[in-house]
């Protein structure tokens, strides 16, 4: 029976180093024939991702509605994200529905509603963290360009960040230090997720579901 792949999530604030890991753990899996792909999230080229895309760029839309349609763009994509896995594939997420729980519960919305929406998309196996502070973010290329894109709403993202993290009783999370070099973030995420890929992975995704959040 083929082994499922394994699913790795990517989790932090804007302009933390996500996508650059991202990238750099795709190329470094492949050259290692383990055969993967990746996917972000918001997904900007589906109709809801247009309409978010709008909403981040600064169109108005009801803060309920806007936070259902982050997690219906996760949802959308959960067919093909089951099909990789089945097929043995990885599947590396840049941002899951940890952080539609985290952006929302920071613009005020109540967290136990915001789990809901997401509440049974696939579990992942590992839940990489890559932990900036706000004050290195603010320097960065193209900060504040975005919706919600300041210091004061990022930090009570990072105190959502980690209140999941440590009420979260069903998940690895590894929580890396993202203010060193590009390489040695890459270095230490590359080793933790090659443990990772040599431990079974013995859940079928199609049979049971588990709880995200
Ligand atoms: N964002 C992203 C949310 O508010 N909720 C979500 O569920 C997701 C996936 O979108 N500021 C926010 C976080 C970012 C913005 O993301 C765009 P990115 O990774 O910059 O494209
Ligand atoms: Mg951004």
């Amino acid at each position: 029976k083929q082994r499922r792949g394994c699913l790795i999530v990517f989790e932090g604030i804007d302009r933390c180093g996500k996508s650059t890991q991202v990238k750099l753990l795709l190329t470094k899996l492949l050259e290692n024939n383990k055969p993967t792909v990746t996917y972000s999230f918001p997904n900007r080229e589906t109709s809801i991702g247009k309409v978010l895309d709008a909403y981040l760029k600064g169109t108005n839309l009801n803060q309920y509605a806007t936070h259902l349609l982050f997690s219906a763009n996760r949802w959308e994509m959960i067919e093909s994200i089951f099909k990789n896995l089945k097929e043995g594939k990885n599947v590396i997420l840049d941002r899951y529905a940890y952080s539609g729980v985290a952006y929302s519960a920071a613009k005020g919305l109540d967290i136990e509603w915001c789990k809901h929406a997401d509440h049974l998309l696939p579990s992942p196996d590992i839940i990489i963290y890559l932990a900036l502070p706000v004050k290195v973010i603010e320097c960065r290329y193209a900060f504040g360009e975005e919706r919600f894109d300041n210091t004061v709403f990022l930090t009570r993202v990072i105190d959502y960040f980690y209140a999941l993290m440590s009420s979260d009783k069903h998940h690895h999370w590894c929580n890396i230090d993202a203010s060193r070099s590009i390489e040695s973030i890459h270095t230490e995420v590359y080793d933790i997720v090659s443990r990772k890929l040599v431990e079974e992975m013995s859940s079928s995704y199609d049979a049971t579901m588990m709880a995200t959040l």
